[in-house]
């Protein structure tokens, strides 16, 4: 299977937010990307509902919601109504993951858990049952542009020696270069969230440049 490539769309152009879609969508992405902040689980303000509904309008492919956001049992409605395809929470801003994870399935939308560099595979061992991505954080969440945690990569391993019993795919977010896709792709990672690291800001086409990374 090719990897999964989803750009982030918090890097990309925001004056010109619907041409930027478009042209990601044409050069040939697999996932839209979405990063909603609150804040207060991380310290930075992003995006929203109202930018998801509008990226809804742009493209027919998949489009995720990783919400860095406090509580998210209540909120994630919001998101699947303003188009998600796949909701990713975090375990670290939730009580009750697994109802979470359940009622997101139940709405018809993919289950998704993302999960901070700190935190542990045994934390969330039983929370994979009801996941259909499993991502893991290789930067704190909150901004692009960080630099690469090396050992998130041990996690990496973890949980792709997990992913064929439980179903799920695994996922990499934050400073995944050329050179992490790489290593990581050989290692069991699924898809990749692309920023400032492999797309934008590069002075290149997204076309080449997903060429490349595929
Ligand atoms: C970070 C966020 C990510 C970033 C992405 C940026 O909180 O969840 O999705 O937007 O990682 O990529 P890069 O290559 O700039 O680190
Ligand atoms: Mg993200």
């Amino acid at each position: 299977m090719s990897r999964l490539l989803c750009p982030s769309l918090m890097c990309a152009d925001f004056r010109h937010l619907a041409d930027e879609v478009v042209a990601l969508d044409q050069a040939g992405v697999d996932i839209f990307h979405c990063d909603i902040m609150d804040g207060t689980f991380v310290p930075n303000f992003t995006m929203g509902v109202m930018d998801v509904k509008a990226i809804r309008q742009c493209t027919e492919k998949p489009i995720d919601c990783h919400l860095m956001i406090e509580d998210p049992a209540n909120k994630v409605d919001w998101f699947i109504d303003a188009g998600a395809d796949i909701v990713y929470i975090h375990p670290e801003s939730e009580r009750y993951v697994v109802r979470t994870l359940q009622h997101i399935r139940d709405r018809g939308a993919k289950a998704g858990l993302a999960i901070n560099p700190d935190t542990p595979v045994a934390q969330v061992m039983e929370m994979l049952n009801l996941c259909d991505y499993v991502m893991v954080m290789t930067v704190n969440p909150g901004f692009a542009g960080q630099k690469f945690i090396s050992f998130t990569r041990d996690k990496v391993q973890e949980l792709a020696a997990l992913k064929e019993r439980f179903g799920f795919k695994l996922m990499i977010d934050g400073a995944c270069s050329p050179a992490v896709i790489r290593d990581l792709s050989g290692i069991g990672a699924d898809g990749f969230v692309l920023g400032t690291s492999a797309l934008f800001g590069k002075g290149r086409s997204y076309r080449e440049l997903i060429e490349e990374l595929r």
